[in-house]
């Protein structure tokens, strides 16, 4: 007879690292990532293969009503003053949204509009993040560990990359970072 028990994936809250079940890695290096950062010059200066992200999931079966779980793993770092982030999206499926989890580090995830209205929200382990469908996303690495948020999504959202080819309408940089802290201060 078939077991009914079943041991399910994994994820260990602490660091993000997915197990007991089948994975898919891909990983984005600065070389990807042309006309990303606001300072073409420093990019250009920067080694290539040197890698900005990684996203880890499970290999979960798509379509209707499936979902997808996986894990970013974003290095710290600059290009310029502008923190490493991830290339950012709308979801194809523009009234799919996804929920994600901050793990490890701190960072920033930036949610537009698709009237280009911004907002940062503050990530950290244990922040929840419902991004709403019609949202774009993009995680920020403000600090010297690796930021690491796990994320649920719609397997037939699929990502839109072309229509933020231009740049969100908010970069973040050291020296605005450093800006906006104040502001929190002064209420
Ligand atoms: C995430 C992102 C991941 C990498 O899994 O795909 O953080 O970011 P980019 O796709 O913008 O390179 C997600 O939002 N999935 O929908
Ligand atoms: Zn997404």
């Amino acid at each position: 007879m078939k077991t009914l028990l079943h041991l399910p994936p994994h994820v260990a809250w602490a660091n993000g690292a997915l197990s007991r079940a089948p994975l898919i890695r891909k990983t984005t290096h600065l070389g990807d990532l042309a006309g990303v950062f606001a300072d073409t010059d420093a990019w250009q200066r920067c080694d290539p293969s040197q890698p900005v992200y990684s996203v880890e999931m499970f290999d979960s079966p798509s379509g209707d009503g499936e979902l997808y779980t996986g894990v970013t793993h974003l290095n710290p770092g600059c290009v310029g003053d502008e923190y490493f982030m991830t290339r950012g999206h709308f979801h194809a499926r523009r009234e799919q949204g996804e929920v994600y989890f901050g793990l490890q580090g701190e960072g920033l995830l930036l949610l537009q509009n698709e009237q280009g209205k911004v907002r940062l929200e503050q990530v950290h382990p244990g922040s929840v993040h419902i991004i709403a469908g019609f949202t774009a996303h993009r995680l920020i690495n403000t600090d010297s560990q690796i930021l690491s948020a796990l994320a649920v999504w719609p397997s037939v959202a699929g990502h839109d990359y072309a229509s933020l080819a231009g740049g969100f309408a908010k970069r973040v940089t050291v020296q605005n970072l450093k800006l906006m802290a104040k502001e929190v201060q002064n209420g």
